[in-house]
C-alpha cells in the first residue's frame, strides 16, 4: 500500500471493476480508513490495500476539460463526470467535444442572457455549454464559409433531442431576425414529436425515428430556411407497445383535444376504447397534458401551412386507423382451408367510412390475398391470424406514410431556396439526432439497421478523431506516441462493404419469392462463418446470428427480417387504395401505386426457382427493400457529414429512474466505454491538439520575437518558429515543427 497520511484523496477498488475515489481520515500503524465517494467507509491494510494509488491533483476538484485530467483512465473520467454533476455541472469537455449529462431538471442555463453570454467567444472561454458548441459551429461556418454538422449521440433518454432543440435555439437567437421562416423552423418540432415520439420504458419522450435536420444561412449570418430529413420510424408501435409504454402521443392529444363535434363526426370516444391504445396499459404520461398538446399541434401545424382541410384529413386518417384496430376477425374453414370472415362492428363500417372506400372491398382486401404467380392470379383466404396482420400492415402503412408526407409538406414551407442556380453564399449548419446503439433481449431488424447507423457515425468519428490526426501528423512527418484504436472497419465490411454481404444477402433473399428467414440465415452462415466480426449460432437449431459491433456483440433474431424488409402492402390493399376518394390516401401512396402499377405490366415475366438473381432483381425493379432505402439515406448522410467540419455532442444518461441529481456510475461507465471517450482522450492528449501555420503562428507571436535573435524578413518562418518555440516554451516535447505547420501541445 502506498503511504498515506490523512487528508489524501486516493482511488480505491470498487465492485463495478472501476476504481473509486475515497478520502482519508485516519492513519493507524498499518491500517488506514476512507471515506469513499459515495460516503462508504471501508478500512484498508496491506493485506487488501493494494489497488490504493493516490490521486492526481487534477481529479479531485474535477476539471472542465477532461484533456488535462492527470489520471487518464476510466476511473478519472468517471469521477470528473460524478463530481460535476454533483457540483451540477452537467457539461464537460474532451477537447471540443461536448459531454452533456442529463439533468432531469429544468436548469436556468438556457436564458436569452446565457445565449448573448456565449455568442461570439472562443470555446473554453466560459464554462462548457451546449451554446458553446453551437457558436463554435455559427463562428466557424462564418469565419471559414464552411458547412458545419453536429452529431448528437447517446442512448435513449440521454437528451439528444433536448440538446438539439437548445441548439436550434441558440442559433435561431442569433440569427437575431425573429423572422417567420425562424419561427416555421421551431414549430416544426411540436408536429414531429407529436407524430415521432412516444412514452417508452426509457424516455417519456422517446424519438421513435432519427432526423437530420440542416439550416441554411445566407453570408450575413441570418436564417434563410432549413431541411429535415428522417430515419426509420418505429412503425410496430402503431399497432402494439411493450407494457407501459404508449402509442404516438398524436393519438392520445386528438383524443383529449378535438373538440366534441368533430369527435362525434369521426365516431371517436376515449383512448380506453381502441385497443391499439389500450393493450399495453398505459394511456396517461406523467408530466405530459394531451389536451394542451393538441392546441399546440394545431397552431404549429397552421404555421406550417397546413390548412383546415389538411388537418381534417389527417385527423381522419387517424381516426381510420384507430377504428380499425378494432375490427376483429372470425376464423372458419372454407374447402379446407383456413378462411377468415371481418365481424359486423361499427368501427369497421366507421374505418370504411374514414378511408372512403366502399364496406365489401375493404372486407375483400383485408380477409383475401391475391399471388402472382406464372401469369396467373391466385386468390387465397386469410385466417383470421392472417387478417389481423394484413389489418395491422395497413394501419403501420397509413401511418408511416402520413409521416413522410407531414415531412415533405414542412420541408417545403420551410426550404427557402437559394437564388437560382447557386449556392453561393450560402452555407448550412447540420444537426444529427440519431438513435444511439441498441442491445436488447431480442433485437430485430430494426435494431440491426439503427447498429449499422452507429457503425457508420462511430466509423466517421473515428476517422475524424484518430485517423485525421494520424495522417496529419505522418503528412507533416512529425514523431509521436501512436496510439493503438479501435477501428470498426471489419464490422462495416461484414455488413455492408464485402461481396454478400450482410444487408445485400438480407435484400437478396428479400426479391427472391421463395426465400425465408431460415434460408437467409444459413446463406449468411455459409458465407461468414469465419469472418471474425460474425458470430454463428451454436447449432442449426439456433436461431440467431451475432455481430460484433464496436460496443459489443448484439445477437440478432431473424425471424420477420424478409417481410420487415420487403415493407410491402398485398396487392389487395394497393388496390383498395387505389379504389378510396380520399385524396390524401391516394397522395401517400402515390408512388408505391405507381411501382404496384409497374410491376403489374410486368408480370408477364415469370419467376421460377430457376430464375437468376438479375432476373429476379429486374423483375422487382421499382419495389425497394427497407435495408436498400434505409442505406441509400444513410449514404446521402454520410456524404453530406463528410463535407461538413463535425462537431460532436456525447449526451449520457445519468440513471434509469429520471431522477435529478442521482448519479449510476455502472450505467455510465458503460456509456463511456461505448462511446469510444477513453481513446478520443489518449489521442488528443498524446498529439498536438493545437496547431498553426508557420505564418500565422508569427502572426500571432510576432512580438515574442524581440526577445530572440531571428528576424522574419532575413530567416526562414521555419526558424523563426522554431527560435520563438525554443525560447518560450520550456519542455522540449510540447512542441513539433512540422512540413508546413507548428504544432503544440496542451497544458
Ligand atoms: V431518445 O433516443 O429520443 O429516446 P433522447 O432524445 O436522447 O432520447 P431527450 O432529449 O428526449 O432524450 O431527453 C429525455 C428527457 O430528459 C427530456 O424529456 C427531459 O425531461 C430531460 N432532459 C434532457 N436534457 C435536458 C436538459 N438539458 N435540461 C433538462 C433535460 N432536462
Ligand atoms: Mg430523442
Amino acid at each position: 500500500m502506498v503511504l498515506l497520511t490523512k487528508g489524501d484523496n486516493v482511488w480505491v477498488d470498487s465492485d463495478i471493476g472501476v476504481a473509486i475515489g475515497a478520502k482519508v481520515r485516519k492513519v493507524t500503524g498499518d491500517k488506514c480508513v476512507v471515506v469513499d465517494d459515495t460516503g462508504k467507509e471501508r478500512v484498508l491494510s496491506h493485506q487488501n490495500g493494494s489497488g490504493v494509488s493516490l490521486m492526481h491533483p487534477t481529479s479531485v476538484e474535477g476539471v472542465a476539460d477532461m484533456i488535462r485530467l492527470g489520471d487518464l483512465n476510466e476511473a478519472g473520467l468517471l469521477r470528473n463526470l460524478q463530481l460535476r454533476h454533483k457540483q451540477g455541472h452537467i457539461y464537460t469537455y474532451i477537447g471540443s467535444v461536448l459531454v452533456a449529462v442529463n439533468p432531469y431538471e429544468l436548469l436556468p442555463l438556457y436564458t436569452a442572457e446565457q445565449v448573448h453570454l456565449y455568442h461570439g467567444r472562443q470555446l473554453g472561454e466560459l464554462p462548457p455549454h451546449v451554446f458553446a458548441i453551437a457558436d463554435s459551429c455559427y463562428f466557424n461556418m462564418r469565419r471559414n464559409h464552411c458547412n458545419q454538422c453536429c452529431i448528437i449521440s447517446g442512448e435513449s433518454g440521454a437528451g439528444k433531442t433536448e440538446s438539439t432543440k437548445l441548439m436550434l435555439q441558440f442559433l435561431a437567437a442569433v440569427s437575431g431576425q425573429h423572422s417567420w421562416i425562424e419561427q416555421q423552423i421551431l414549430e416544426a418540432n411540436p408536429i414531429l414529436e407529436a407524430f415521432g415520439n412516444a412514452k417508452t420504458i426509457r424516455n417519456d419522450n422517446s424519438s421513435r425515428f432519427g432526423k437530420y435536420v440542416e439550416i441554411f444561412f445566407n453570408n450575413k449570418g441570418v436564417i434563410e430556411g432549413a431541411h429535415m430529413e428522417q430515419y426509420l420510424l418505429e412503425k410496430s408501435r402503431v399497432c402494439h407497445q411493450a407494457s407501459n409504454e404508449r402509442n404516438y402521443h398524436i393519438f392520445y392529444c386528438l383524443l383529449m383535444g378535438l373538440p366534441e363535434e368533430q369527435k362525434k363526426i369521426l365516431s371517436l370516444g376515449k383512448a380506453e376504447d381502441y385497443s391499439y391504445l389500450n393493450a399495453s396499459g398505459c394511456i396517461t404520461c406523467d408530466g405530459r397534458e394531451d389536451a394542451t398538446d393538441y392546441s399546440r399541434i394545431r397552431s404549429a401545424l397552421k404555421i406550417l401551412t397546413f390548412g383546415d382541410r389538411d388537418c381534417w384529413d389527417i385527423f381522419k386518417l387517424l381516426a381510420a386507423i384507430l377504428h380499425m384496430g378494432n375490427i376483429d376477425f372470425r376464423g372458419s374453414i372454407m374447402n379446407n382451408m383456413e378462411s377468415s370472415d371481418v365481424s359486423a362492428s361499427p368501427h369497421f363500417t366507421m374505418s370504411a367510412k374514414l378511408l372512403e372506400v366502399d364496406t365489401a372491398s375493404l372486407d375483400a382486401s383485408l380477409t383475401k390475398r391475391t399471388f402472382l404467380t406464372n401469369r396467373e392470379r391466385v386468390c387465397k383466404p386469410l385466417s383470421s391470424e392472417q387478417a389481423r396482420d394484413t389489418r395491422d400492415a395497413f394501419a403501420k402503412a397509413i401511418y408511416s406514410k402520413m409521416f413522410l408526407w407531414l415531412f415533405e409538406k414542412i420541408n417545403v414551407a420551410i426550404h427557402k431556396k437559394p437564388a437560382q442556380g447557386s449556392t453561393q453564399g450560402y452555407n448550412s449548419i447540420g444537426l444529427l439526432d440519431i438513435f444511439g446503439f441498441e442491445n436488447f433481449k431480442t433485437n430485430s431488424f430494426e435494431q440491426l439497421c439503427i447498429n449499422f447507423a452507429n457503425e457508420q457515425l462511430q466509423q466517421f468519428f473515428v476517422r475524424h478523431v484518430f485517423k485525421l490526426e494520424q495522417e496529419e501528423y505522418t503528412r507533416e512527418d512529425i514523431s509521436w506516441k501512436r496510439i493503438i484504436f479501435t477501428d470498426n472497419q471489419p464490422t462495416l465490411d461484414l455488413l455492408a462493404v464485402k461481396p454478400l454481404n450482410i444487408l445485400s444477402l438480407i435484400d437478396e433473399e428479400s426479391h427472391f419469392p421463395k426465400g425465408t428467414d431460415t434460408t437467409m440465415l444459413s446463406k449468411m452462415n455459409q458465407v461468414h462463418k469465419s469472418n471474425s466480426s460474425y458470430i454463428v449460432s451454436k447449432s442449426d437449431h439456433d436461431i440467431y446470428f451475432g455481430i460484433k459491433h464496436f460496443a459489443g456483440a448484439v445477437y440478432y433474431n431473424p425471424t420477420g427480417f424478409l417481410e420487415k424488409n420487403r415493407d410491402a402492402l398485398s396487392p389487395d390493399l394497393m388496390g383498395l387504395v387505389q379504389k378510396s376518394s380520399s385524396k390524401l390516401l391516394r397522395l401517400l401512396f402515390e408512388k408505391d401505386l405507381n411501382a404496384n402499377t409497374m410491376k403489374q405490366n410486368n408480370s408477364k415475366v415469370v419467376i421460377t426457382p430457376k430464375s437468376s438473381l438479375r432476373q429476379v432483381n429486374e423483375k422487382c425493379r421499382g419495389t425497394t427493400t427497407l435495408s436498400s432505402q434505409f442505406r441509400q439515406s444513410l449514404d446521402s448522410l454520410m456524404r453530406a457529414l463528410s463535407i461538413c467540419e463535425p462537431h460532436f455532442i456525447r449526451c449520457f444518461k445519468p440513471n434509469h429512474s429520471k431522477a435529478a441529481k442521482l448519479f449510476d456510475r455502472e450505467l455510465c461507465i458503460r456509456q463511456l466505454r461505448d462511446s469510444g471517450m477513453l481513446e478520443t482522450i489518449r489521442i488528443r492528449k498524446s498529439g498536438f491538439p493545437i496547431r498553426h501555420t508557420y505564418r500565422e503562428f508569427l502572426s500571432r507571436y510576432r512580438v515574442l520575437l524581440n526577445t530572440v535573435t531571428c528576424d522574419p524578413r532575413t530567416e526562414p518562418e521555419e526558424e523563426c518558429c522554431n527560435a520563438i518555440c525554443k525560447a518560450v516554451i520550456r519542455q522540449e516535447d510540447d512542441w513539433r515543427i512540422g512540413k508546413t505547420k507548428i504544432f503544440l501541445k496542451v497544458r
